[in-house]
Protein backbone atom coordinates (compact mmCIF):
# COMPACT_ATOMS: atom_id res chain seq x y z
CA UNK A 1 0.00 0.00 0.00
CA UNK A 2 2.59 2.20 1.48
CA UNK A 3 4.53 1.93 -1.63
CA UNK A 4 2.04 2.29 -4.41
CA UNK A 5 1.31 6.09 -3.26
CA UNK A 6 4.90 7.18 -2.28
CA UNK A 7 6.12 5.49 -5.45
CA UNK A 8 4.14 8.61 -8.09
CA UNK A 9 4.97 11.01 -5.44
CA UNK A 10 8.56 10.84 -5.35
CA UNK A 11 8.75 10.82 -9.00
CA UNK A 12 6.78 14.02 -9.09
CA UNK A 13 9.00 15.19 -6.54
CA UNK A 14 12.72 14.66 -8.39
CA UNK A 15 10.89 15.77 -11.55
CA UNK A 16 10.30 19.22 -9.94
CA UNK A 17 13.64 19.63 -8.41
CA UNK A 18 15.16 18.60 -11.37
CA UNK A 19 12.88 21.56 -12.76
CA UNK A 20 14.26 23.71 -10.39
CA UNK A 21 18.14 23.04 -11.51
CA UNK A 22 17.28 23.11 -14.74
CA UNK A 23 16.14 26.76 -14.14
CA UNK A 24 18.85 27.32 -12.15
CA UNK A 25 21.45 26.37 -14.80
CA UNK A 26 22.60 23.85 -12.60
CA UNK A 27 22.38 21.31 -15.48
CA UNK A 28 24.67 18.14 -13.87
CA UNK A 29 22.04 18.24 -10.71
CA UNK A 30 18.96 18.15 -13.00
CA UNK A 31 20.30 15.18 -15.29
CA UNK A 32 20.40 13.52 -11.67
CA UNK A 33 17.44 14.26 -11.12
CA UNK A 34 15.42 13.49 -14.00
CA UNK A 35 17.43 10.18 -14.26
CA UNK A 36 16.02 9.73 -10.86
CA UNK A 37 12.51 10.38 -12.24
CA UNK A 38 13.23 8.51 -15.09
CA UNK A 39 14.20 5.34 -12.90
CA UNK A 40 10.32 5.33 -11.21
CA UNK A 41 8.58 6.60 -14.68
CA UNK A 42 10.36 5.66 -17.81
CA UNK A 43 7.20 6.62 -19.71
CA UNK A 44 7.41 9.83 -19.21
CA UNK A 45 8.18 12.09 -22.49
CA UNK A 46 8.78 15.51 -20.72
CA UNK A 47 11.89 13.98 -18.44
CA UNK A 48 13.55 12.19 -21.51
CA UNK A 49 13.43 15.69 -23.22
CA UNK A 50 14.30 17.77 -20.41
CA UNK A 51 17.18 15.63 -19.36
CA UNK A 52 18.13 15.22 -23.12
CA UNK A 53 18.07 19.30 -22.76
CA UNK A 54 20.11 19.36 -19.81
CA UNK A 55 22.61 17.22 -21.82
CA UNK A 56 22.93 19.23 -24.78
CA UNK A 57 23.90 22.65 -22.05
CA UNK A 58 26.66 20.67 -21.36
CA UNK A 59 27.90 19.57 -24.55
CA UNK A 60 26.70 16.35 -24.21
CA UNK A 61 25.06 15.99 -27.70
CA UNK A 62 25.84 12.20 -28.20
CA UNK A 63 23.45 11.60 -24.78
CA UNK A 64 21.01 14.43 -25.43
CA UNK A 65 20.16 12.62 -28.91
CA UNK A 66 19.56 9.23 -27.20
CA UNK A 67 17.37 10.70 -24.53
CA UNK A 68 15.43 12.87 -27.05
CA UNK A 69 14.93 9.64 -29.16
CA UNK A 70 13.38 8.16 -26.09
CA UNK A 71 11.24 10.66 -25.44
CA UNK A 72 9.71 10.37 -29.50
CA UNK A 73 9.67 6.42 -28.79
CA UNK A 74 7.64 7.37 -25.78
CA UNK A 75 5.35 9.41 -27.09
CA UNK A 76 5.96 9.67 -31.23
CA UNK A 77 3.23 12.44 -30.97
CA UNK A 78 5.33 14.86 -28.44
CA UNK A 79 6.79 16.98 -30.78
CA UNK A 80 9.89 18.60 -28.14
CA UNK A 81 11.38 15.50 -28.73
CA UNK A 82 12.20 16.22 -31.93
CA UNK A 83 12.57 19.67 -31.30
CA UNK A 84 15.25 18.55 -28.66
CA UNK A 85 16.98 16.11 -30.64
CA UNK A 86 17.52 18.69 -34.15
CA UNK A 87 19.17 21.08 -31.71
CA UNK A 88 21.69 18.46 -30.47
CA UNK A 89 21.98 17.02 -34.25
CA UNK A 90 23.15 20.57 -35.21
CA UNK A 91 25.23 21.40 -32.03
CA UNK A 92 27.21 17.96 -33.74
CA UNK A 93 26.73 19.62 -37.04
CA UNK A 94 24.39 17.14 -38.73
CA UNK A 95 22.47 19.36 -40.58
CA UNK A 96 20.87 16.76 -42.46
CA UNK A 97 19.91 15.11 -39.90
CA UNK A 98 18.54 18.22 -37.78
CA UNK A 99 16.21 18.96 -41.25
CA UNK A 100 14.49 15.60 -40.76
CA UNK A 101 13.50 16.69 -37.13
CA UNK A 102 12.61 19.59 -37.94
CA UNK A 103 10.35 18.54 -41.02
CA UNK A 104 8.56 16.07 -38.29
CA UNK A 105 8.08 19.04 -35.72
CA UNK A 106 6.51 21.25 -38.48
CA UNK A 107 4.40 18.13 -39.32
CA UNK A 108 3.59 17.86 -35.54
CA UNK A 109 2.42 21.35 -35.39
CA UNK A 110 1.50 22.64 -38.59
CA UNK A 111 0.18 26.23 -37.30
CA UNK A 112 3.44 26.69 -35.04
CA UNK A 113 4.75 29.79 -36.44
CA UNK A 114 8.21 29.38 -34.57
CA UNK A 115 8.24 25.00 -36.31
CA UNK A 116 8.01 27.07 -39.58
CA UNK A 117 10.70 29.56 -39.18
CA UNK A 118 13.04 26.44 -37.90
CA UNK A 119 12.58 24.51 -40.64
CA UNK A 120 13.01 27.39 -43.14
CA UNK A 121 16.57 28.41 -41.29
CA UNK A 122 17.26 24.76 -41.43
CA UNK A 123 16.07 24.00 -44.71
CA UNK A 124 18.44 27.43 -45.74
CA UNK A 125 21.65 26.36 -43.46
CA UNK A 126 21.65 22.71 -45.29
CA UNK A 127 21.27 24.36 -48.70
CA UNK A 128 24.60 26.58 -47.53
CA UNK A 129 26.75 23.48 -45.96
CA UNK A 130 25.72 21.46 -49.76
CA UNK A 131 27.12 24.72 -51.62
CA UNK A 132 30.17 25.26 -49.76
CA UNK A 133 30.60 21.50 -49.46
CA UNK A 134 30.42 21.75 -53.49
CA UNK A 135 32.84 24.46 -54.21
CA UNK A 136 35.52 22.98 -51.12
CA UNK A 137 38.83 21.26 -52.07
CA UNK A 138 39.84 18.47 -50.16
CA UNK A 139 42.36 18.54 -47.61
CA UNK A 140 44.93 16.91 -49.56
CA UNK A 141 44.75 19.50 -52.60
CA UNK A 142 44.23 22.61 -49.89
CA UNK A 143 47.20 25.13 -51.09
CA UNK A 144 48.93 27.26 -47.95
CA UNK A 145 47.37 30.23 -48.07
CA UNK A 146 50.14 31.42 -45.89
CA UNK A 147 52.63 30.95 -48.70
CA UNK A 148 50.56 33.18 -51.23
CA UNK A 149 50.77 36.63 -48.17
CA UNK A 150 52.88 39.08 -48.22
CA UNK A 151 52.51 41.10 -45.45
CA UNK A 152 55.49 43.31 -45.80
CA UNK A 153 53.48 44.51 -48.99
CA UNK A 154 50.56 45.48 -46.90
CA UNK A 155 50.91 49.52 -46.35
CA UNK A 156 49.98 50.54 -43.16
CA UNK A 157 48.75 54.34 -43.43
CA UNK A 158 49.43 56.96 -40.86
CA UNK A 159 46.40 57.81 -39.21
CA UNK A 160 46.85 54.18 -37.96
CA UNK A 161 46.90 54.67 -34.48
CA UNK A 162 46.98 51.56 -32.60
CA UNK A 163 50.16 49.08 -31.95
CA UNK A 164 53.00 49.00 -34.87
CA UNK A 165 55.71 46.50 -35.04
CA UNK A 166 58.34 48.13 -36.52
CA UNK A 167 61.02 45.84 -37.75
CA UNK A 168 60.76 41.71 -38.02
CA UNK A 169 60.64 41.12 -34.50
CA UNK A 170 57.64 41.25 -31.99
CA UNK A 171 58.03 42.92 -29.29
CA UNK A 172 57.31 42.67 -25.58
CA UNK A 173 56.07 46.30 -25.86
CA UNK A 174 54.06 46.07 -28.78
CA UNK A 175 51.97 42.79 -27.20
CA UNK A 176 51.16 45.45 -23.90
CA UNK A 177 50.31 48.53 -26.44
CA UNK A 178 48.20 45.83 -28.54
CA UNK A 179 46.98 44.04 -25.45
CA UNK A 180 45.30 47.26 -23.91
CA UNK A 181 43.59 48.17 -27.64
CA UNK A 182 42.23 45.03 -27.74
CA UNK A 183 40.88 45.82 -24.17
CA UNK A 184 39.72 49.16 -25.88
CA UNK A 185 37.60 46.79 -28.36
CA UNK A 186 40.37 48.22 -30.87
CA UNK A 187 41.69 46.11 -33.66
CA UNK A 188 45.00 45.92 -34.76
CA UNK A 189 45.89 46.28 -37.97
CA UNK A 190 46.01 43.88 -40.79
CA UNK A 191 49.48 43.84 -40.98
CA UNK A 192 50.48 42.71 -37.85
CA UNK A 193 48.05 40.51 -37.49
CA UNK A 194 49.47 38.86 -40.35
CA UNK A 195 53.07 39.25 -39.39
CA UNK A 196 51.83 37.37 -35.53
CA UNK A 197 49.95 34.55 -37.65
CA UNK A 198 52.56 34.05 -40.47
CA UNK A 199 55.72 33.69 -37.84
CA UNK A 200 53.46 31.68 -35.22
CA UNK A 201 52.95 29.49 -37.78
CA UNK A 202 56.39 28.85 -38.67
CA UNK A 203 57.02 28.25 -35.26
CA UNK A 204 54.41 25.90 -34.22
CA UNK A 205 55.03 24.22 -37.55
CA UNK A 206 58.80 23.42 -36.48
CA UNK A 207 57.55 21.19 -33.36
CA UNK A 208 56.51 17.75 -32.95
CA UNK A 209 52.97 16.26 -32.43
CA UNK A 210 53.79 15.78 -28.83
CA UNK A 211 55.91 18.29 -27.41
CA UNK A 212 59.12 17.57 -24.20
CA UNK A 213 58.98 20.04 -22.44
CA UNK A 214 61.73 20.70 -19.44
CA UNK A 215 61.15 22.53 -16.57
CA UNK A 216 64.19 23.12 -14.25
CA UNK A 217 64.89 22.29 -10.79
CA UNK A 218 63.18 25.76 -8.60
CA UNK A 219 61.16 26.92 -11.98
CA UNK A 220 57.41 26.86 -12.13
CA UNK A 221 55.10 26.06 -15.06
CA UNK A 222 52.02 26.73 -15.68
CA UNK A 223 48.92 25.34 -17.41
CA UNK A 224 45.78 27.08 -18.68
CA UNK A 225 42.72 25.49 -19.48
CA UNK A 226 40.02 26.47 -22.48
CA UNK A 227 39.73 30.24 -22.50
CA UNK A 228 36.98 29.69 -25.08
CA UNK A 229 37.19 33.66 -26.26
CA UNK A 230 36.82 35.01 -23.10
CA UNK A 231 39.68 37.37 -23.76
CA UNK A 232 38.85 39.85 -20.44
CA UNK A 233 39.19 36.47 -18.36
CA UNK A 234 42.76 35.80 -20.29
CA UNK A 235 43.82 39.07 -19.24
CA UNK A 236 42.83 38.37 -15.26
CA UNK A 237 44.79 35.43 -15.77
CA UNK A 238 47.94 37.62 -16.36
CA UNK A 239 46.94 40.03 -13.62
CA UNK A 240 47.03 37.05 -11.24
CA UNK A 241 49.77 34.68 -12.60
CA UNK A 242 51.70 37.22 -14.70
CA UNK A 243 52.45 37.54 -18.20
CA UNK A 244 54.14 35.13 -19.88
CA UNK A 245 57.87 35.09 -19.82
CA UNK A 246 61.22 32.95 -19.94
CA UNK A 247 60.64 32.95 -16.03
CA UNK A 248 57.16 32.45 -15.78
CA UNK A 249 56.53 29.91 -18.71
CA UNK A 250 52.59 29.06 -20.26
CA UNK A 251 50.95 25.89 -21.52
CA UNK A 252 47.47 26.64 -23.09
CA UNK A 253 45.60 23.18 -23.55
CA UNK A 254 43.34 23.96 -26.51
CA UNK A 255 40.43 25.74 -27.31
CA UNK A 256 41.44 28.98 -27.38
CA UNK A 257 38.20 29.87 -29.43
CA UNK A 258 34.70 29.91 -30.23
CA UNK A 259 31.61 30.40 -28.03
CA UNK A 260 33.01 33.64 -26.75
CA UNK A 261 33.02 36.75 -28.38
CA UNK A 262 36.43 37.98 -27.91
CA UNK A 263 38.31 35.12 -29.83
CA UNK A 264 40.14 36.94 -32.48
CA UNK A 265 41.91 38.92 -29.74
CA UNK A 266 42.48 35.72 -27.24
CA UNK A 267 44.36 33.96 -30.10
CA UNK A 268 46.55 37.05 -31.63
CA UNK A 269 47.70 37.90 -27.64
CA UNK A 270 48.68 33.98 -27.16
CA UNK A 271 50.42 33.49 -30.59
CA UNK A 272 52.14 36.75 -30.20
CA UNK A 273 53.57 35.42 -26.58
CA UNK A 274 54.17 32.57 -28.71
CA UNK A 275 56.42 34.80 -31.54
CA UNK A 276 58.02 36.55 -28.38
CA UNK A 277 58.83 33.44 -26.57
CA UNK A 278 58.78 30.49 -28.51
CA UNK A 279 60.22 28.26 -25.23
CA UNK A 280 57.95 29.91 -22.66
CA UNK A 281 54.58 29.57 -24.40
CA UNK A 282 53.03 26.44 -25.74
CA UNK A 283 49.94 26.07 -27.20
CA UNK A 284 48.16 22.73 -27.64
CA UNK A 285 45.10 22.02 -30.09
CA UNK A 286 41.90 21.33 -28.86
CA UNK A 287 38.74 19.88 -30.88
CA UNK A 288 37.55 24.08 -31.14
CA UNK A 289 40.81 25.14 -33.39
CA UNK A 290 38.90 22.87 -36.21
CA UNK A 291 37.41 24.37 -39.63
CA UNK A 292 34.01 22.22 -38.44
CA UNK A 293 33.52 23.93 -35.12
CA UNK A 294 34.83 27.37 -35.57
CA UNK A 295 31.93 27.46 -38.68
CA UNK A 296 29.33 26.83 -35.67
CA UNK A 297 30.45 28.02 -32.71
CA UNK A 298 31.23 31.80 -33.95
CA UNK A 299 34.93 31.99 -34.81
CA UNK A 300 34.86 31.74 -38.27
CA UNK A 301 32.14 34.96 -38.54
CA UNK A 302 33.97 36.81 -35.91
CA UNK A 303 36.94 36.42 -37.86
CA UNK A 304 35.28 37.89 -40.68
CA UNK A 305 34.08 40.34 -39.15
CA UNK A 306 36.75 41.76 -37.46
CA UNK A 307 39.74 40.92 -40.04
CA UNK A 308 39.06 39.33 -43.66
CA UNK A 309 37.84 35.83 -45.64
CA UNK A 310 41.59 35.42 -45.77
CA UNK A 311 42.17 35.01 -42.28
CA UNK A 312 39.40 32.36 -41.51
CA UNK A 313 41.42 30.15 -43.97
CA UNK A 314 44.69 31.18 -42.38
CA UNK A 315 43.68 30.33 -38.99
CA UNK A 316 42.20 27.03 -40.10
CA UNK A 317 45.78 26.10 -41.87
CA UNK A 318 47.67 27.49 -38.71
CA UNK A 319 45.46 25.39 -36.19
CA UNK A 320 46.49 22.45 -38.03
CA UNK A 321 50.29 22.86 -37.09
CA UNK A 322 49.21 23.02 -33.55
CA UNK A 323 51.00 20.00 -31.18
CA UNK A 324 48.41 17.52 -29.82
CA UNK A 325 50.54 16.93 -26.56
CA UNK A 326 52.89 18.01 -24.19
CA UNK A 327 55.18 16.02 -21.25
CA UNK A 328 56.72 18.41 -18.65
CA UNK A 329 59.97 16.54 -17.51
CA UNK A 330 58.81 12.63 -18.48
CA UNK A 331 56.06 12.99 -15.98
CA UNK A 332 53.14 14.96 -16.65
CA UNK A 333 50.93 14.06 -19.86
CA UNK A 334 48.56 17.15 -20.87
CA UNK A 335 46.18 17.00 -23.67
CA UNK A 336 42.90 18.63 -23.95
CA UNK A 337 40.87 15.93 -24.29
CA UNK A 338 41.93 12.67 -23.13
CA UNK A 339 42.69 8.96 -23.42
CA UNK A 340 42.97 6.39 -25.81
CA UNK A 341 40.34 3.33 -26.92
CA UNK A 342 43.17 1.02 -26.71
CA UNK A 343 45.65 -0.31 -24.33
CA UNK A 344 49.52 -0.10 -24.58
CA UNK A 345 49.59 3.51 -26.41
CA UNK A 346 53.18 4.36 -26.48
CA UNK A 347 54.36 8.41 -26.28
CA UNK A 348 56.17 7.05 -29.55
CA UNK A 349 52.62 6.74 -31.34
CA UNK A 350 51.87 9.99 -30.06
CA UNK A 351 54.96 11.61 -31.46
CA UNK A 352 54.83 10.35 -35.26
CA UNK A 353 51.07 10.97 -35.70
CA UNK A 354 50.47 13.00 -38.87
CA UNK A 355 48.77 15.96 -37.36
CA UNK A 356 48.74 18.70 -40.48
CA UNK A 357 45.21 17.86 -41.14
CA UNK A 358 41.92 19.03 -40.10
CA UNK A 359 41.05 16.54 -36.69
CA UNK A 360 39.54 12.66 -38.22
CA UNK A 361 36.42 11.11 -36.89
CA UNK A 362 38.44 8.26 -35.16
CA UNK A 363 42.18 7.25 -34.08
CA UNK A 364 44.74 8.40 -31.70
CA UNK A 365 44.28 12.26 -33.00
CA UNK A 366 40.44 12.09 -32.25
CA UNK A 367 40.75 10.33 -28.96
CA UNK A 368 42.78 13.33 -27.75
CA UNK A 369 41.43 16.30 -28.91
CA UNK A 370 37.39 14.57 -27.56
CA UNK A 371 37.62 11.81 -25.17
CA UNK A 372 36.63 12.48 -21.47
CA UNK A 373 37.47 10.68 -18.35
CA UNK A 374 34.05 8.41 -16.33
CA UNK A 375 34.05 7.26 -12.49
CA UNK A 376 33.65 3.90 -13.50
CA UNK A 377 36.03 1.61 -14.96
CA UNK A 378 36.53 0.70 -18.02
CA UNK A 379 35.89 2.23 -21.46
CA UNK A 380 32.28 3.63 -22.26
CA UNK A 381 30.49 5.29 -25.41
CA UNK A 382 31.34 9.10 -25.54
CA UNK A 383 28.22 11.48 -24.01
CA UNK A 384 29.58 13.62 -26.87
CA UNK A 385 28.80 11.35 -29.00
CA UNK A 386 32.71 11.92 -30.65
CA UNK A 387 35.49 10.28 -28.94
CA UNK A 388 34.89 7.91 -25.46
CA UNK A 389 34.82 7.80 -22.02
CA UNK A 390 37.85 5.84 -20.26
CA UNK A 391 38.28 5.05 -16.21
CA UNK A 392 40.50 5.25 -13.94
CA UNK A 393 41.84 1.50 -14.29
CA UNK A 394 42.26 3.01 -18.23
CA UNK A 395 44.37 6.06 -16.68
CA UNK A 396 46.48 4.06 -14.52
CA UNK A 397 47.74 1.51 -16.80
CA UNK A 398 48.24 4.48 -19.66
CA UNK A 399 50.66 6.33 -16.94
CA UNK A 400 52.59 3.13 -15.87
CA UNK A 401 53.16 1.75 -19.82
CA UNK A 402 54.82 5.21 -20.29
CA UNK A 403 56.54 5.65 -16.87
CA UNK A 404 53.99 9.07 -16.00
CA UNK A 405 52.66 10.01 -12.83
CA UNK A 406 49.79 12.09 -13.84
CA UNK A 407 47.41 13.34 -16.81
CA UNK A 408 46.03 17.08 -16.73
CA UNK A 409 43.25 17.69 -19.31
CA UNK A 410 41.10 20.17 -19.91
CA UNK A 411 37.84 20.65 -22.37
CA UNK A 412 34.95 19.75 -19.20
CA UNK A 413 33.35 22.98 -17.64
CA UNK A 414 33.69 22.29 -14.24
CA UNK A 415 32.09 24.35 -10.96
CA UNK A 416 35.32 24.84 -9.32
CA UNK A 417 37.37 25.19 -12.71
CA UNK A 418 39.03 21.96 -11.88
CA UNK A 419 38.61 18.55 -11.43
CA UNK A 420 40.76 15.99 -9.69
CA UNK A 421 39.46 11.96 -10.45
CA UNK A 422 40.45 8.97 -11.22
CA UNK A 423 42.53 8.33 -7.38
CA UNK A 424 44.37 11.56 -8.00
CA UNK A 425 46.13 10.57 -11.37
CA UNK A 426 43.74 12.66 -13.92
CA UNK A 427 42.85 16.54 -13.12
CA UNK A 428 40.68 18.46 -15.33
CA UNK A 429 41.37 22.51 -15.58
CA UNK A 430 39.16 24.72 -17.13
CA UNK A 431 40.09 28.25 -17.75
CA UNK A 432 36.40 30.22 -18.61
CA UNK A 433 34.41 31.72 -15.71
CA UNK A 434 31.08 32.03 -16.11
CA UNK A 435 31.66 30.11 -19.26
CA UNK A 436 29.35 31.25 -21.93
CA UNK A 437 27.84 34.01 -19.05
CA UNK A 438 25.49 31.59 -18.18
CA UNK A 439 27.42 28.61 -16.04
CA UNK A 440 28.02 30.13 -13.00
CA UNK A 441 31.74 28.14 -12.84
CA UNK A 442 34.92 29.51 -11.57
CA UNK A 443 38.08 29.33 -13.55
CA UNK A 444 41.14 27.67 -12.48
CA UNK A 445 44.69 26.97 -13.76
CA UNK A 446 47.92 24.68 -12.23
CA UNK A 447 51.19 25.52 -11.38
CA UNK A 448 53.44 22.96 -11.38
CA UNK A 449 56.95 23.21 -9.68
CA UNK A 450 60.09 21.40 -10.44
CA UNK A 451 61.23 18.91 -9.41
CA UNK A 452 58.29 17.52 -7.41
CA UNK A 453 55.68 19.08 -9.92
CA UNK A 454 52.99 18.73 -7.15
CA UNK A 455 49.88 20.81 -8.79
CA UNK A 456 49.31 24.04 -7.21
CA UNK A 457 45.75 24.92 -8.34
CA UNK A 458 44.51 27.97 -8.45
CA UNK A 459 40.38 29.35 -9.00
CA UNK A 460 39.44 32.39 -9.98
CA UNK A 461 35.65 33.71 -10.91
CA UNK A 462 34.59 35.65 -13.91
CA UNK A 463 35.33 39.56 -14.39
CA UNK A 464 32.88 42.04 -16.52
CA UNK A 465 33.63 42.47 -20.62
CA UNK A 466 31.95 44.70 -22.87
CA UNK A 467 28.41 43.75 -23.59
CA UNK A 468 28.34 41.47 -26.16
CA UNK A 469 27.36 37.94 -25.80
CA UNK A 470 29.02 35.07 -26.65
CA UNK A 471 28.43 33.31 -30.27
CA UNK A 472 27.42 36.98 -31.12
CA UNK A 473 29.42 36.48 -34.28
CA UNK A 474 27.93 32.97 -35.24
CA UNK A 475 24.94 32.80 -37.65
CA UNK A 476 21.66 34.02 -36.58
CA UNK A 477 20.30 29.65 -37.13
CA UNK A 478 22.82 28.61 -33.92
CA UNK A 479 21.88 31.41 -31.97
CA UNK A 480 17.78 30.74 -32.42
CA UNK A 481 19.15 27.76 -30.15
CA UNK A 482 21.05 29.15 -27.63
C1 LIG B 1 4.22 7.55 -15.80
O1 LIG B 1 4.05 8.73 -16.58
C2 LIG B 1 3.02 8.67 -17.55
C3 LIG B 1 3.08 9.91 -18.39
O2 LIG B 1 2.99 11.09 -17.61
C4 LIG B 1 1.68 8.47 -16.85
O3 LIG B 1 0.64 8.38 -17.80
C5 LIG B 1 1.74 7.22 -16.00
O4 LIG B 1 0.55 7.10 -15.26
C6 LIG B 1 2.93 7.26 -15.04
N1 LIG B 1 3.06 5.97 -14.36
C7 LIG B 1 3.13 5.89 -13.04
C8 LIG B 1 3.30 4.51 -12.49
O5 LIG B 1 3.11 6.85 -12.31
MN1 LIG C 1 36.98 21.05 -25.93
Amino acid sequence: MGSLSIGPWCTVMAAVLALVSLIANKFSQAIELYSEAIELNGSNAVYWANRAFAHTKLEEYGSAINDATKAIEVDPRYSKGYYRRGVAHLAMGKFKEALKDFQQLKRLCPNDPDASRKLKECEKAVQKIKFEEAISVQDSERRSVADTIDYKCIEVDAQYTGARIEGDAVTLDFVKHMMEDFKKQKCIHKRYAYQIVLQARELLKAMPSLVDVAVPDGHHFTICGDVHGQYYDLLNIFELNGLPSEENPYLFNGDFVDRGSFSVEVILTLFAFKCLYPNAMYLARGNHESRGMNKIYGFEGEVRSKLSDIFVELFAEVFCYLPLAHVINGKVFVVHGGLFSTDGVKLDEIRSIDRFREPPEEGLMCEILWSDPQPQPGRGPSKRGVGLSFGGDVTKRFLEDNSLSLVVRSHEVKDEGYEIDHDGKLITVFSAPNYCDQMGNKGAYIRLTAPELKPDIKTFAAVPHPDVKPMAYANNFMRMFQ
